[in-house]
C-alpha cells in the first residue's frame, strides 16, 4: 500500500528550480540565472569528455592575471559560462577567475545578478582525464554600481570598473546561491539556495540534471586528510605538528587516510560525502594559500555550512572574510566540523 517510486520518476533540476521558486525561496529571475549555470556546466562537461578527440587538451599559450598557464580549456569554458550568462539577461557583472576585472553585461534585461565563477577548476588534471569541475556563487543586484557602468573589455580600470569591483567583493555570508558542477565519472551538480544542499546526476540518456541526493550532510567527523603535503618543508611548525598527529595511529591502531587529486572539486565532493578535511594552507612561498576567496573557499564554504560542515582560514570562518581584492587568496580547511576544528585548536 505504501507508495513506492516509479523509477519513471524524475525530478529534473528545472522541475526542483520551479519548485523552489513556487515555494518562494528563489525568485524567477535567479532561477534563470542557476538553469543558464546549468546549461554552460552541461556544455562544459561535453567539452571535457571529448577534449582528447578535439584536440582541446593542452596550453593556450597565455598566462591568466594570476600568472598562471591557461589551458585551451580554461579559455574555452570561460567562454561558455560567460556567454550563458550574457544570454540569460539576468546578470548584471560577471566576475571569473580567468578574467582580469569584473565585467559588465551589456544587455541585462533584469535581475542584474553578481556571479562569480571558476570555470574550470583543477585544470591541470585535463590532459589526464581526471576529475575537475565549475564553481560559481551568486550575490545580490547592486543599483548603485550598475548606474553608470561603462561596458568594455575589463582591460582598464574606468570609474565604471571600479564599481563593480566593489560589489563584487561582498563577504561569503551575503550569497544568495552556490555550487560547483564536478565532471568525473558521473557529472554532478550540487546546489545550495541557502536551504540545504541538493546533488543532482547528469543522466546521459536525457541530457538533464536529475536530482539524486537532498538535503546533503557531511559527517560530524572523517579520517580522511586531503592536502598537498608535498608542501611539508614550507609549513609552519604547528600546521607540521598537526599532520603528524593524522599519522599517529592512537589506540585504535588506524591513522587517517590521505587522498589527494589536486582538483577542489573532486577532493571536496570526497570530503562533503565520506567526511575529513581538505586544506590549502599558507606556506614560506605562498603568503595566503592558493585557492581564490571569491571564486573557490566562499562558495565552497557556504556550500559545506549548508550540510553541517566548517569553511576556516585556520582562525576565522570564511565567509565573514571582507574581500580586499577580486583575486584575493586565502588559507583554506574545510569539511567535518570536527576535524576543521581540531586543526584550529593546533594552530591557535
Ligand atoms: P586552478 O584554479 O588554477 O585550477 O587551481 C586550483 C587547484 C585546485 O583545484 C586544487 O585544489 C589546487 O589547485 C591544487 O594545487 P596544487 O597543485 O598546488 O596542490
Ligand atoms: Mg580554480
Amino acid at each position: 500500500k505504501s507508495a513506492t517510486k516509479s523509477s519513471y520518476e524524475l525530478l529534473t533540476l528545472t522541475t526542483w528550480l520551479l519548485k523552489q521558486e513556487q515555494a518562494g525561496v528563489i525568485d524567477a529571475e535567479l532561477t534563470i540565472v542557476l538553469s543558464s549555470i546549468s546549461m554552460a556546466c552541461k556544455q562544459i562537461a561535453s567539452l571535457v569528455q571529448r577534449a582528447g578527440i578535439s584536440n582541446l587538451t593542452g596550453v593556450q599559450g597565455a598566462v591568466n592575471v594570476q600568472g598562471e598557464d591557461q589551458k585551451k580549456l580554461d579559455v574555452v569554458s570561460n567562454e561558455v559560462f560567460s556567454n550563458c550568462l550574457k544570454s540569460s539577461g539576468r546578470t548584471g557583472i560577471i566576475a571569473s577567475e580567468e578574467e582580469d576585472v569584473p565585467v559588465a553585461v551589456e544587455e541585462s534585461y533584469s535581475g542584474n545578478y553578481i556571479v562569480v565563477f571558476d570555470p574550470l577548476d583543477g585544470s591541470s588534471n585535463i590532459d589526464a582525464a581526471v576529475s575537475t569541475g565549475s564553481i560559481f556563487g551568486i550575490y545580490s543586484p547592486n543599483d548603485e554600481c550598475l548606474a553608470d557602468i561603462d561596458i568594455d573589455d575589463g582591460s582598464t580600470l574606468d570609474s565604471g570598473t571600479q564599481k563593480c569591483v566593489v560589489s563584487v567583493c561582498q563577504p561569503g555570508s551575503n550569497l544568495l546561491a552556490a555550487g560547483y558542477c564536478m565532471y568525473s565519472s558521473s557529472v554532478i551538480f550540487v546546489l545550495t539556495v541557502g536551504k540545504g544542499v541538493y546533488a543532482f546526476t547528469l543522466d546521459p540518456m536525457y541530457g538533464e540534471f536529475v536530482l539524486t541526493t537532498e538535503k546533503v550532510q557531511i559527517p560530524k567527523a572523517g579520517k580522511i586528510y586531503s592536502f598537498n603535503e608535498g608542501n611539508y618543508q614550507l609549513w609552519d611548525d604547528k600546521l607540521k605538528q598537526y599532520m603528524d598527529s593524522l599519522k599517529d595511529p592512537g589506540p585504535s591502531g588506524k591513522p587517517y587516510s590521505a587522498r589527494y587529486i589536486g582538483s577542489l572539486v573532486g577532493d571536496f565532493h570526497r570530503t562533503l560525502l565520506y567526511g575529513g578535511i581538505y586544506g590549502y594552507p599558507r606556506d614560506k612561498k605562498s603568503k595566503n594559500g592558493k585557492l581564490r576567496l571569491l571564486y573557490e573557499c566562499a562558495p565552497m564554504s557556504f556550500i559545506v555550512e549548508q550540510a553541517g560542515g566548517k569553511g576556516s582560514d585556520g582562525h576565522h570562518r570564511i565567509l565573514d572574510i571582507q574581500p580586499q581584492e577580486i583575486h584575493q587568496r586565502v588559507p583554506l580547511f574545510i569539511g567535518s566540523v570536527e576535524e576543521v576544528e581540531k586543526l584550529e585548536k593546533f594552530l591557535a
